[in-house]
């Protein structure tokens, strides 16, 4: 079959829930290409463009940055991409987001990861990264959590009902935990 088949997978899960780090090894070893929603909108902040300010004040207080703006983001990536499988991480945030990247894309994810962690666990894991993030601090992790569960938490259920939804134990070693994703991939028949 010389079609084309074409992929968006996304990610779900709460602050450090392991979205990312899963994402590395999916790229590696699924060939996709990897679009984090929140390294599209840090690098927007880097090369200080007119949502910059804006970009870094939202992303300080925990908040969802306005939908068009991300979707605008994922948009330019995926148009300047040739890949047909593309890992869409730590997006769509809330219903809002949603409803927006399936109007300017026209499309929605086939298959979404939920990473499933306690929110003792994510806390550990956020305070121990030490990158310099401006949101890793234990205040603006608290309203992460509360923003994940209010607006996040509904569109997971959202794709829980279309069945969409991979709820994945994303405790244990990274090791572990890519072993418990591989298997959806390998049903996908890539
Ligand atoms: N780590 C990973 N796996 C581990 C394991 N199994 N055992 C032990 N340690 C493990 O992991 C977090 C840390 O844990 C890392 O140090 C890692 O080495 C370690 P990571 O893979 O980075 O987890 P991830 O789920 O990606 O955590 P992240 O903090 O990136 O999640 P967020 O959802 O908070 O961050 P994101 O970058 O997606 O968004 C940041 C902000 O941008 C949002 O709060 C929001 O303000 C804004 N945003 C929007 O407004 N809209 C969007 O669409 C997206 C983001
Ligand atoms: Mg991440």
């Amino acid at each position: 079959d010389a079609r084309v088949q074409s992929w968006q997978v996304g990610t779900a899960g709460g602050p450090g829930s392991g979205k990312g780090t899963q994402c590395a090894k999916i790229v590696e070893t699924f060939g996709f290409t990897h679009l984090s929603a929140g390294e599209l909108l840090r690098n927007e902040i880097l090369s200080k463009s007119e949502n910059g300010a804006m970009i870094l004040k939202t992303i300080k207080e925990g908040n969802i940055v306005p939908s068009h703006v991300t979707v605008k983001l994922l948009q330019r990536a995926i148009e300047s991409s040739d890949n047909s499988k593309f890992l869409i991480d730590g997006f769509p945030r809330s219903e809002e987001n949603r409803v927006a990247y399936e109007r300017i894309i026209g499309a929605e994810p086939d298959v979404v990861l939920f990473f499933d962690l306690p929110e003792d666990e994510m806390i550990k894991r956020v305070l121990s990264r030490n990158e310099g993030r401006v949101d890793d601090n234990i205040d603006t992790i608290k309203k992460r959590l509360k923003v994940f569960k209010s607006l996040n938490l509904p569109v997971v259920n959202y794709y829980s009902q279309k069945g969409k939804l991979y709820k994945i134990d994303a405790t244990g070693t990274v090791d572990e935990i890519f072993d418990r994703v591989r298997p959806i991939f390998a049903a996908l028949e890539m």
